[in-house]
């Protein structure tokens, strides 16, 4: 757990400072929205502290291990890049390094990016606490706060609406889990 310095010190070891600065964030803010949403909050604070603990693997490595039919990944995501493949994949790596076995935050970290059309509430709390940790500051993130602590899930629907619009003003691809996500997250309830 996240007491273990062992632990600490190897996600320490793999980024650098502040993408380090950032899982911590993400681990605090993790921890108060599983506090407000009766969740685990020990458990909510190791999911969103190991999250992107991938996020600077080398895409040869990536490559090497969905290639590796021992791994049985789909071979689509050699299609995609490194902003997909360092969730999904990354529980490879999660698995082999940090010895986590959770089912419950291995899927969260692998729904981290684009959600996906059945989430948790782990799954939903890593998702956004990863969008409003108090290191972010893009433009509308202290609506995207409000909304995610007053409503877990129109915090998950603000996120991914949002993210589309940035994409698409963007012109880059949508994996098409964000935007099965966005069809049930995103749209406005009768
Ligand atoms: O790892 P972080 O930077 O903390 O955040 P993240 O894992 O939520 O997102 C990483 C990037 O992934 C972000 O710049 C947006 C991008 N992304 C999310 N959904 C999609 C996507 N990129 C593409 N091309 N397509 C998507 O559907
Ligand atoms: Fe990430
Ligand atoms: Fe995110
Ligand atoms: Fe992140």
């Amino acid at each position: 757990d996240l007491s273990s310095d062992l632990l600490v010190n190897k996600v320490r070891a793999n980024m650098d400072e502040a993408r380090f600065r950032h899982c911590q964030g993400v681990s605090i803010t993790a921890r108060k929205l599983a506090k407000l949403n009766n969740y685990d909050e020990d458990k909510a604070a190791l999911a969103g502290f190991i999250h992107d603990y991938a996020k600077q693997v080398a895409n040869d490595e990536f490559i090497r291990v969905i290639k590796d039919p021992k791994n049985n990944f789909n071979q689509d995501l050699l299609n995609w890049n490194r902003a997909i493949w360092h969730g999904i994949v990354g529980t490879y790596f999660i698995k082999r390094d940090l010895s986590i076995t959770d089912s419950e935050i291995l899927t969260a970290i692998k729904r981290h990016t684009t959600g996906d059309v059945e989430m948790t509430t782990l799954d939903k709390i890593v998702f956004v606490a990863d969008y409003i940790e108090p290191g972010r500051s893009f433009s509308g993130v202290d609506e995207a706060r409000e909304v995610t602590f007053s409503n877990l899930d129109a915090g998950v629907g603000y996120e991914l609406a949002h993210t589309l619009q940035f994409l698409a003003n963007n012109r880059q691809k949508i994996y098409p889990k964000t935007l099965a996500a966005y069809n049930v997250w995103g749209i406005k309830k009768e």
